[in-house]
């Protein structure tokens, strides 16, 4: 039986995907990179610092820039990805995420964010989503990201509970590998093609309820 729920944060419990998506692409145009339309799917769910690593690959001499370059990049990024959270307020919750929260919260599922951003806390606080979590893993502290398991694994420890007696909600092709090899069951927020790995898939966060999951899970 399914005892917690382990959440992705971007692109699920708030659309600051399109914000990272966003201040990429600015960063990208700032370097005269070519901004691929793959970028997009292939950014969520990976680390800043990964991420940055994809669009100077796409370069094609990406050993030419410094460490302190990198570094000078990434907090650049960053700096454009907080201006654009300026905007965030509880009015940015998914659709139907506040509903599926306080149904958890009311019927004592546990509830652990398995976030790759360090912005998590923020983005949350601002959200007004803060105490619904008894559980954050640090992403600082991992040493892999997705789709490597480690963050959900660690969420699943933190919340004192087994893999399989969890889901873990993901918008990301990395997250839902991620949660796959943790022995959670994956619960996808997207299009078919891009989630296909996902035991259970939804469209949109509006059609995120218990029952709903209940029904695709038997
Ligand atoms: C998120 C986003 C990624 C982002 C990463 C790191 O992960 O999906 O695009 O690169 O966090 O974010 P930050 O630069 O804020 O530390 P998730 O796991 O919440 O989808
Ligand atoms: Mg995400």
């Amino acid at each position: 039986t399914i005892k917690g729920v382990l959440f992705d944060l971007d692109g699920v419990i708030t659309d600051t995907s399109v914000y990272h998506e966003q201040a990429w692409h600015e960063l990208a145009d700032q370097l005269q990179i070519d901004w691929q339309p793959a970028f997009a799917e292939q950014l969520k769910g990976v680390s800043r610092e990964a991420s940055l690593a994809v669009l100077l690959n796409a370069t094609g001499h990406p050993n030419d820039y410094s460490a302190e370059q990198k570094a000078q990049f990434a907090t650049e990024k960053n700096d454009r990805y907080l201006a654009l959270l300026q905007q965030l307020s509880p009015a940015a919750i998914a659709p139907g995420m506040t509903a599926f929260l306080t149904a958890l919260k009311a019927q004592n599922y546990r509830i652990g964010l398995a976030s790759a951003s360090k912005n998590a806390p923020f983005v949350l606080e601002r959200l007004g989503l803060s105490d619904y979590f008894q559980a954050r893993v640090d992403p600082a502290t991992l040493r892999k990201g997705k789709p490597d398991p480690e963050i959900f694994s660690r969420c699943v420890a933190l919340l004192g509970l087994q893999p399989a007696e969890c889901l873990g909600i993901e918008d990301a092709q990395a997250g839902i590998q991620a949660i796959n090899a943790s022995g959670a069951v994956s619960v996808g927020i997207g299009a078919k093609d891009v989630l296909a790995a996902a035991q259970i898939r939804f469209e949109t966060t509006a059609e995120l309820t218990l029952a709903n999951i209940r029904q695709q899970l038997k």
